[in-house]
C-alpha cells in the first residue's frame, strides 16, 4: 500500500504544477459518459496511468476518463479505480478540484473497497489517506508531504451541501433540505466533489447530498471513481455514507461507470436522511 501511496504523492506533485501553468481548454474528445474532456483531464490521467504502471503491487486500474479497465500486472494483489482531475472543469474559475482513488482487491466493488486516498488541489495541496482504522491528512510542503492530523467526524456538524438540479428534486427531499437549512446549517457548494467533502470533514460534521433525481435517477457521481472512495474515508471517521436507504459500499456495480445517489456526512445528518427516505420509500 505504501507504494500506491508514495505513486499518489508523485502524481500529486507534477499535477500541482499542470494546474498551474496547464492549458484548460477543452479538447476535441469525450469519455465514456459523453462529457467533452479537459486538455487538463487528459494530461492528467497520462500522468497517474504511467506512474501505477511501473508498480508491481498494482493488478488493474480504470480511470474515469477511460472507457475500459487497464491490465498492468497479472500478480499484483491491488485495483485502482481513479478520478484524475475531479470538478477539472473549476480550474478556469480557480475553484479548488481533486484527484480521487480507490483501492480495491480481488474485484472493482463496494465491499472490495480496502483504502482511498484524494488529493486536494487548493490553495494548499493536502492529501487524505484512510487506510485500515484511520484518516490521515498530510499537505505538501515544497516538494513533501508532511503528516497534519488524524480527521475524526463528530457525531452532528453545522454544513450543507446540497447537489444536484434542485427542480428535479424530489418532493420530500426538497422539504428535507429545506429544514436542514431552516435548523441553522451554513451553505457550503462549490461544485467540486473532493473540497466540498473535504470542508465538511476538516470542519467535523454536516451533510453532502447528490441524491437521484427526475433528470438523473441514478445520480451523476460515479460509483468506483468518487462515491465509493468517499464512502472509505467517511465511514472510517466515523461518519456514514449511503444511497438513500442503505450504505452505499452495498450498492451493486453492473457497470464500471455506473453511478448511485449519495449523502456523506456525520451520524445525526444520516439519520436524519434514512428517516425522511425511509417514509418516502
Ligand atoms: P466530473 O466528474 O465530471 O468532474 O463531475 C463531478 C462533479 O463535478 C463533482 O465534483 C461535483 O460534486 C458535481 O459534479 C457537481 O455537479 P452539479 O454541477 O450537477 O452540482
Amino acid at each position: 500500500m505504501n507504494e500506491i501511496i508514495e505513486a499518489i504523492k508523485k502524481s500529486a506533485i507534477v499535477i500541482k504544477e499542470l494546474i498551474e501553468t496547464g492549458d484548460t481548454d477543452k479538447s476535441s474528445s469525450e469519455n465514456s459518459t459523453g462529457d467533452t474532456q479537459l486538455k487538463l483531464d487528459i494530461a492528467c490521467d497520462v500522468i497517474i496511468e504511467d506512474i501505477f504502471r511501473e508498480l508491481h503491487c498494482v493488478k488493474e486500474i480504470v480511470s474515469e476518463e477511460q472507457d475500459d479497465i487497464v491490465k498492468v500486472n497479472e500478480n499484483g494483489k491491488f485495483l485502482i479505480a481513479y478520478d484524475p482531475l475531479d470538478g477539472s472543469s473549476l480550474v478556469d474559475v480557480n475553484l479548488s478540484v481533486g484527484s480521487i482513488f480507490g483501492i480495491y482487491e480481488n474485484d472493482f466493488s463496494g465491499k472490495n473497497i480496502v483504502a482511498s486516498v484524494y488529493v486536494v488541489f487548493g490553495p494548499r495541496v493536502e492529501m487524505v489517506v484512510s487506510f485500515e482504522d484511520s484518516v490521515k491528512m498530510y499537505r505538501l510542503h515544497k516538494d513533501k508531504f508532511v503528516f497534519i492530523q488524524d480527521l475524526k467526524l463528530n457525531e452532528k456538524g453545522k454544513l450543507n451541501a446540497p447537489g444536484s438540479t434542485q427542480n428535479c428534486w424530489a418532493p420530500h427531499h426538497k422539504q428535507l433540505i429545506d429544514d436542514i437549512f431552516s435548523d441553522g446549517y451554513r451553505l457550503r457548494y462549490s461544485g467540486g466533489m473532493v473540497p466540498d467533502l473535504h470542508q465538511i470533514l476538516i470542519k467535523g460534521g454536516g451533510l453532502f447530498s447528490y441524491p437521484g433525481t427526475t433528470d438523473r435517477p441514478t445520480g451523476k457521481l460515479r460509483q468506483l471513481f468518487e462515491v465509493f472512495p468517499f464512502a472509505h474515508v467517511y465511514e472510517n471517521a466515523g461518519g456514514q455514507a449511503i444511497d438513500g436507504n442503505k450504505r452505499v459500499l452495498e450498492v451493486p456495480t453492473q457497470h464500471i461507470h455506473d453511478t448511485s445517489p449519495c449523502f456523506f456526512g456525520s451520524n445525526e445528518e444520516i439519520n436524519r436522511v434514512l428517516e425522511v427516505y425511509s417514509q418516502n420509500a
